[in-house]
């Protein structure tokens, strides 16, 4: 089954049920307009729908760029009411990523600015590539992040730096990025596509149902008082205890043998 075309994205599935999503405005360094965020949502949405899928790998067209930002050209002269439907918009399409019960890695092949580091930051994990270039530049533009940079940015590398980071708008390289816990992997640019690979395909070894709902609990619990969030992780890892998943991994593991997750 393929996917729908759409005008600033290409999703593709590989052979083995991987969805690759790439931003596709090589011309703008894959900046985000309106249409290219409403076509984040609809790709996901469209994913979301397929249970056969179990890993999206997000990345950007060409060499050179992930996604340099929010379209500065386009939004330039936005009014408040203009920037405000950006805004949801834009939450919507990102808030897509932390919802959907499947895996999704950002591996990131260049410039990850603005809007494209906040993209970066709101996916399961990131994979860099030795030439990337992270950074949010808004307060040099009058604005602050806001595709939610104040805020996933600073969850995953402290205060500080992500401070740091929005008031001096440096751009960091790869290796700080890791350094600081922003990338989780990084890889030599001609080993991007194969690492976000070989790493979707261990998520997939695994129980889908397991894998969506420990996403969840990560996440769920993250932002709440560590004990409401022990509750969540106790409901639904005895909610596991109903599934078809957990019978047949731990009668794998009992009977030595291989194990044949079906999602339920
Ligand atoms: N927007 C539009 N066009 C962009 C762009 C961007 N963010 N980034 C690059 N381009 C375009 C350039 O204008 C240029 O187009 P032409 O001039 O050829 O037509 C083409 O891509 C190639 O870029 P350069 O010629 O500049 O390439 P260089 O190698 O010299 O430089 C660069 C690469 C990435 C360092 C540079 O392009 C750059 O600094 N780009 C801007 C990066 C940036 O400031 N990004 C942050 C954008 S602000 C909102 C919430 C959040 C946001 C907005 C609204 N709401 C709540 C409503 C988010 C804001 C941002 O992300």
């Amino acid at each position: 089954m393929s996917f729908s075309e759409y005008e600033n994205v290409i999703l593709k599935e590989t052979e083995d049920g991987v969805a690759v999503l790439t931003i596709n405005r090589p011309k703008a360094l894959n900046a985000l307009n309106l249409s290219a965020l409403q076509d984040i949502g609809d790709a996901l949405r469209e994913v979301k729908a397929r249970n056969d899928i179990r890993v999206v790998i997000i990345t950007g067209s060409g060499a050179k760029a992930f996604i340099a930002g929010a379209d500065i050209k386009e939004m330039q002269h936005d009014s408040v009411t203009e920037a405000l439907k950006l805004s949801k918009l834009a939450h919507k399409s990102f808030g897509e990523i932390e919802h959907l019960p499947q895996f999704v890695i950002a591996a990131v092949n260049g410039y990850a600015l603005g809007g494209g580091c906040e993209l970066a930051s709101a996916c399961d994990m990131r994979i860099g590539s030795m030439s990337a270039k992270v950074g949010q530049p808004e307060t040099g533009l009058g604005i602050i992040p806001g595709f939610g940079g104040t805020q996933r940015l600073t969850r995953l590398v402290g205060r500080g730096k992500a401070k740091e980071m929005i008031a001096t708008c440096d751009m960091i390289d790869a290796e700080e990025a890791y350094r600081i816990g922003l990338f989780d992997e990084i890889v030599d640019p001609d080993k991007l596509m194969d690492k976000a690979i070989e790493i979707a395909h261990k998520i997939m070894k695994n129980a889908p149902l397991s894998v969506a709902r420990a996403k969840y609990s990560v996440d769920r619990g993250a932002d709440l008082p560590l004990d409401i969030a022990i509750d969540i992780e106790s409901q639904i890892w005895a909610e596991m205890f109903g599934t078809k998943d957990q019978s047949e991994g731990m009668a794998g593991f009992v009977e030595k043998r291989d194990k044949h997750f079906i999602g339920k």
